[in-house]
């Protein structure tokens, strides 16, 4: 089936919020936020800015009537700077204007004094002054002690990784409505409809039922409005309650880059040991989160980095230990894979430190290392449906790996300016959100009288399709046409307490509540069939194709009559799911549990040739073999593997985001911040679905498919690194992503130190 979407976004009829009709008399919203990344506001000065054409109201955090407070998880980010700020594009004041570009012109008027302070950026430094935004954890298995005192080889080193500027294509943006009694109603293009719900309620002073949050979709999300989203919608609400007129908000680009938090950059550091035939019998490392100014989502992400540390190998012996650190940059988010791919990103280095030092190829230490079933991860879960060797011998298998790496390794041999790469990237991703209280979700479904159907979930659909899947849902469990069915906003009246769309697990979650009350409604229908045609209670009702069946008898009806006459005969043609995903569990205090409903599998081969001249390099091709067990849509399940790889590689490879030395954001637009194009993507990209049954816990057994992907993008890196290793075996091996063309070219000429 293909997208939903699809014919109206081609043909620009998709509504964003920025196309929502505006009413008379809405006014726009503009944020000041601080020039200054670090110090203490002494003057704020609103009057010029208050004498420009336009400006209806300028406020500040005393214009709050509830608390000044946003922070997701924990409590530590105001909505308006108080005295302090803390980050460059900090918000201090929100101009309320009749246009936007009047609320925009205002902004550049207002003046502020701030007593600037010394700033950190780096993760390592904020560590060292005990700069923390949460609690260090860590996670252990065996013994590494013993295990390094005993281990053959070990190597250590450091590893780090950039951050990653979303770009979703519509920026952030919000539109709020005064509605009667004090309520509001907002639309917002965030992935959490229920957190822009708590918030605004929280910061207005409202309870959460004065306040309605509509979503009709996304042009893209990522993760960065996972969170983040609620701010620019708290900031319309708080304009449109004070004001009580419509407020719209929608971020320009640069404003976005700048005020928006990104990808969580990590420092990292590694030891492994193996032993003579080369088992990884040890691992330790340190991870040092970038948290940016606040918490944000940072310890949950956090948490995410550990739970994929030792990716899909199986390490008996492993201590990680990461520390959330707190620095003068933007709070950094969700973005897909949320910390899981800066933790695979070290083991990944570290197993090709090892393999360029003791002269063999890092696909063999791979191999021989990768996780089988019934194995243990660090956290405790026992690897059920492990399909880590199965992805990577059939890769291997298909795309004739002995060959193309005999190939590569005679280019290499014949060739002196140009050389070749090769990597295999095996991933394992865990699909639940790590935070066992929030997977479950809910559904609403009518059968209108005229037989077509009306369905609600919490899902939000972002353009990763999932509306595509919940409406194939629904056409399966009742048995009818795709065509009978319409997927209504996500909307917090029709469900509500959502988490938010994130962490893979939409389709799972939202798909096995809205089976869940299609299946309600089949067994009303089958009862009242069981008695209007004297069948046996309880005689199974088969819809299929629109064909009635009831036990043995051929029912004579339409789906249309078949709704009729249960409307007539006053059944509910509503029905409410509930699904929480069973099984899970985890202990924070121990750091061992059954986190994951299961796990995601896949091994990609990534070729590359590089100009040793110039540093610069093309992508041959990605070859992957995926895991996606019995996939309900092969064309949405194949654009989120190809958008996830490519989006993976540019942040492997070129998406490099530069702040100066007062924390301002250098890279803030598209001509110094560059992401993958036409001409950057490899000149071929093919994409095998493993043929498995499967996880029960995933909707229909179509397994997660959002985030997984993106991590094959981490073999790009290494492709390029073993190109360079060709050319220089003496380059030295640290590992820093992206590996721009500037670092290949200083890799590829630097000569061994003394
Ligand atoms: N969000 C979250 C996520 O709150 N918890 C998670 O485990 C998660 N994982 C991936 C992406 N977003
Ligand atoms: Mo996400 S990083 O699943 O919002």
């Amino acid at each position: 089936m293909k997208n939903i979407d699809a014919a109206n976004h081609v043909q620009g009829k998709s509504i964003y919020v920025d196309d929502i009709p505006v009413r008379v008399g809405t006014l726009y919203a503009c944020v000041f936020g601080s020039p200054v990344a670090h110090g203490t506001i002494e003057n704020l000065n609103l009057t010029k800015a208050l004498t420009m054409s336009g400006v209806v109201r300028i406020l500040t955090y005393e214009a709050i009537p509830g608390e000044n407070q946003i922070g997701g998880i924990i409590p530590d980010e105001p909505l308006l700077a108080i005295d302090k700020v803390h980050f460059q594009g900090q918000p201090i004041a929100l101009v309320i204007a009749q246009s936007e570009a009047q609320a925009h012109a205002a902004v550049k008027a207002i003046e502020v004094n701030i007593k600037a302070k010394k700033i950190i950026t780096d993760p390592r430094v904020a560590h060292a002054q005990g700069e923390l935004l949460s609690e260090p954890r860590s996670f252990r298995l065996g013994d590494v002690d013993t295990a390094f005192a005993k281990a053959t080889h070990i190597f250590s080193g450091q590893a780090d990784t950039g951050g990653q500027e979303h770009l979703y294509i519509e920026t952030q943006g919000a539109y709020a409505y005064p509605m009667e009694h004090g309520s509001i109603r907002i639309a917002s293009s965030t992935q959490g409809p229920t957190a822009v719900q708590r918030t605004v309620a929280k910061v207005l002073g409202l309870a959460m039922h004065q306040v309605e949050v509509d979503v009709t979709r996304l042009g893209g999300g990522f993760g960065g409005k996972e969170d983040q989203a609620t701010a620019w919608a708290v900031m319309a609400a708080l304009g449109c309650s004070i004001l009580q007129k419509p407020v719209k908000y929608i971020l320009d680009r640069m404003e976005d880059m700048r005020m928006t938090g990104k990808r969580n950059p990590y420092r990292s550091d590694y030891k492994i040991g193996l032993d003579e035939n080369l088992k990884i019998v040890a691992f330790e490392a340190s991870y040092f989160q970038n948290g940016g100014a606040a918490a944000d989502l940072s310890p949950a992400i956090l948490e995410r980095t550990l739970f994929h540390a030792n990716n899909s190998y199986f390490i008996p012996n492993f201590l990680a230990t990461a520390y959330s650190c707190r620095t003068n940059l933007p709070p950094n988010t969700a973005f897909r894979g949320f910390g899981g791919p800066q933790g695979m990103f070290v083991i990944e280095a570290a197993i090709h430190h090892a393999a360029g030092a003791l002269g063999v190829k890092a696909t063999t230490i791979q191999r021989e290392n990768l996780l089988k079933e019934g194995d243990v991860f660090p956290y405790g879960q026992i690897a059920a449906g492990c399909e880590a060797s199965a992805c990577w011998e059939q890769a291997s298998q298909k795309y004739k790996l002995t060959q193309l790496q005999a190939e590569v390794d005679e280019f290499n041999q014949k060739n002196t300016l140009y050389k070749k790469g090769l990597s295999l990237m095996p991933i394992c991703f865990g699909i639940s959100f790590t935070n066992t209280p929030m997977n479950h979700a809910r559904a609403l479904v009518h059968i209108y009288s005229d037989g077509s159907v009306g369905i609600s979930t919490g899902a939000v659909e972002m353009g990763q399709g999932v509306n595509t899947k919940m409406l194939q849902v629904a056409a399966q469990v009742f048995g009818i046409k795709p065509e009978r069915i319409k997927l209504e906003s996500t909307n917090t009246t029709r469900v509500a307490n959502t988490s938010p769309s994130a962490a893979s697990a939409t389709a799972d979650l939202n798909g096995k509540a809205l089976a869940q009350a299609c299946q309600a409604i089949i067994i009303r229908l089958q009862e009242f069939l069981c008695e209007k045609f004297s069948e046996e209670p309880q005689t199974i009702l088969k819809i299929n194709n629109e064909k009635i069946q009831l036990g043995t008898q051929a029912i004579d009806w339409s789906w249309e009559e078949l709704i009729q006459q249960a409307f007539l005969a006053r059944i509910n043609l509503s029905a409410k799911g509930h699904y929480a995903t069973p099984v899970i569990h985890f202990d924070k205090k121990k750091e061992k549990g059954h986190p994951f409903a299961y796990h995601v599998y896949g091994t990609a081969i990534t070729t590359c040739t590089l100009d040793c001249v110039r540093g610069i390099y093309e992508f041959d091709a990605v070859k992957i073999v995926h895991d996606f067990g019995a996939s309900m849509n092969r064309m949405i399940d194949l654009g989120q593997t190809e958008g996830g790889l490519i989006q993976g590689m540019g942040w492997m490879t070129m998406e490099e985001l530069m702040y100066n030395e007062e924390g301002k954001l250098l890279s803030n637009a598209l001509s110094t911040y560059k992401i993958p194009d036409l001409y950057s993507v490899p000149k071929t990209v093919e994409v095998e679905f493993l043929k498995t049954d499967g996880s029960e816990l995933a909707i229909f057994r179509s397994k997660a498919v959002g985030e997984p992907p993106l991590m094959y993008g981490i073999g790009a890196y290494f492709a390029v690194y073993n190109a360079v290793q060709a050319f220089n075996p003496n380059f030295t091996r640290n590992f820093s992503a992206p590996i721009t063309p500037e670092k290949v070219l200083l890799g590829l000429y630097e000569t061994p130190a003394s």
